[in-house]
């Protein structure tokens, strides 16, 4: 095997973000940019000599290049074993899976997540630590630093590589292993849920129409639904993973995908329309006539996730990110029930999931998880309310109604300001930050602000802290407006608005969500001054 160290030096911007290294593909397909990255995470492993590797990605424009790279450095810098998804895909739940139950040191990931793909598109890189979740911010500071400091790289003349068939390829000390994409990932599914009950309502004549926006979960969704589960044929739309995503935008929302979200409104709505993102590790539900928030999605799975084997015996505590809405904390009230309240970033729930605080975590963007892995999981999602609805036999919008009126309902938006100017959105975040104390006593209309601050995070398990997390507004009342800055963009600032207003008992059930957060709105636009600051009149995506 011959290894080539190549000279190189540090190129800018390569910070790790929320999740992993995520720029335009000409970016990454620049001279070195790739590599010194990869090298700057292997530098960052101390133990990566005689270790396996995990790698696979969400099969996006320059997927397969990457994974050729990726494979040649690995075997260049000691690695023993890369594990990698056949024909080079893996959604990151699987991923997950992957690296706890082969037990390797790691994994890369090549996705963008949600950002579209194609030659102009997205790309990204993350690596996932040995407990399957996203890498802690001690590691992406470490890796940070080497990119910092990179004066060379190594990489092996591997000649071309075979990852379309599965096998095992011997190099000189090294082995490449292509493994089945979906195989393990079902087994681990085929453990946690009742599939006989969910098989026998799909066979009860029970519809459902998955979307897998021509993105990584369609190998799964074919498998799992049509195959294993019995769903119909043509049940999985968009089932083939392309580079370009066919040019849909795989962030799986109400607004990206029109067409889902029309037909569970429209009279021929099948039972269930759900989605999943780019890489497999978001969620979109609606049912016939009810599009379920993501937060309110993950309330919903908390108080009857004990309807699936795997969660039976109950759940130890419940997770969610700061944005999220409290719907549910209202559960973990109720039922005794530990809730944490995090920051954005599924790394922050790795602890708490890996200590058995919680068994479920959830997020406002569409993640929602559990223990079975280190990351969120759409399909898991899909598969937990498909369980629930086989056993209780009920409608997603009857089930949500009774969720409603037993725990009251937490009305929910984001809105996004997207790719609004860098500087602008920084003075906007500062300008809050600034007038906090000031803030107490404000008025909008009928809104009083009772308390603001900016999040900070202790975690219970490591004792670090996460400060600067996202401005919070709460409001006489329980009405709260929420500001930060994304963390997962690629041009500009994202700028996110979280609007939450509560109304307990039964009176909320047939209310228009945005009607009832309209006075919020207002307010929220006022005390951060958004339109003056960023020259925007409206948000460019409300969900
Ligand atoms: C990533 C993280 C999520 C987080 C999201 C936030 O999602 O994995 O845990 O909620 O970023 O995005 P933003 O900072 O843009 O609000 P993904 O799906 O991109 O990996």
């Amino acid at each position: 095997m011959k290894i080539t160290s190549v000279e190189t030096r540090p190129l800018a911007g390569q910070k790790p973000g929320t999740s992993g290294l995520r720029k335009k593909v000409p970016q990454f397909q620049a001279p070195h940019y790739l590599e010194n990255f990869i090298q700057s995470i292997f530098n960052a492993l101390p133990d990566k000599t005689g270790a396996s590797l995990v790698l696979g990605g969400d099969g996006r424009y320059f997927n397969r290049e990457a994974i050729a790279i990726v494979v040649a450095m690995a075997a260049a810098n000691g690695f023993a074993r890369v594990i990698v998804g056949q024909g080079g895909i893996l959604s990151t739940p699987a991923a997950s899976h992957l690296i706890r139950q082969r037990k390797t040191l790691g994994g890369i990931i090549l996705s963008a997540s949600h950002n579209p793909g194609g030659p102009q598109g997205d790309f990204g890189v993350k690596f996932n630590a040995g407990n399957g979740g996203p890498a802690p911010e001690s590691l992406t500071d470490a890796i940070h630093a080497e990119t910092l400091r990179i004066s060379q790289y190594k990489i092996a003349d591997l000649g071309t590589l075979d990852i379309d068939h599965i096998g095992i390829t011997q190099f000189d000390g090294f082995t490449l292993e292509v493994t089945d994409s979906v195989e393990a990932y079902q087994a681990l599914m085929e453990t946690l849920f009742d599939m006989a009950a969910i098989r026998a309502l799909f066979a009860s004549g029970f519809r459902m129409r998955f979307d897998a926006l021509s993105a990584v979960t369609g190998p799964y969704a074919l498998r799992i639904f049509e195959g294993l589960l019995g769903a119909a044929p043509g049940t999985v739309v968009n089932g083939v993973p392309l580079p370009d995503f066919g040019g849909h935008h795989p962030d799986p929302n109400p607004v990206n995908c029109r067409d889902l979200y029309e037909l569970a409104m429209s009279e021929a709505a099948p039972d269930l329309c759900a989605a999943s993102d780019g890489d497999g590790d978001r969620n979109l539900i609606i049912g016939r006539g009810l599009f379920v928030t993501p937060s309110d999605s993950l309330a919903v799975l908390a108080a009857n996730a004990h309807l699936a084997p795997a969660y039976r015996a109950g759940l130890a505590g419940i997770a969610r990110s700061m944005p999220t809405s409290a719907a549910a904390d209202r559960v973990a009230q109720k039922r005794g029930l530990a809730l944490y309240e995090t920051p954005t970033g599924w790394k922050f729930f790795g602890n708490l999931l890996d200590a058995g605080k919680v068994t479920i975590c959830g997020e406002e963007s569409a993640g929602t998880g559990s223990n079975h892995v280190r990351e969120k999981d759409g399909l898991w999602a899909v598969l937990l309310w498909l369980n629930i609805l086989a056993v209780r036999r009920e409608s997603v919008k009857s089930i949500v109604g009774a969720h409603w009126r037993e725990f009251g309902r937490n009305y929910y938006a984001r809105h996004d300001y997207e790719e609004v100017d860098s500087a602008a959105a920084d003075r906007l975040m500062l300008g809050l930050r600034e007038r906090l104390g000031a803030l107490k006593g404000y008025r909008h209309g009928a809104l009083v602000v009772s308390s603001a601050d900016d999040f900070a995070y202790h975690d219970p398990v490591d004792g670090s802290s996460s400060a600067h997390q996202g401005v919070r507004i709460m409001f006489e009342g329980g009405a709260r407006v929420v500001y930060r800055l994304s963390g997962t963009g690629t041009a500009g600032a994202t700028l996110r608005v979280y609007l939450e207003h509560y109304e307990a008992g039964p009176a909320g059930l047939d209310a228009d969500n945005h009607a009832a957060l309209a006075p919020l709105v207002a307010a929220a636009q006022a005390i951060a001054d958004i339109t003056r600051l960023t020259g925007r009149a409206a948000p460019s995506v409300i969900t």
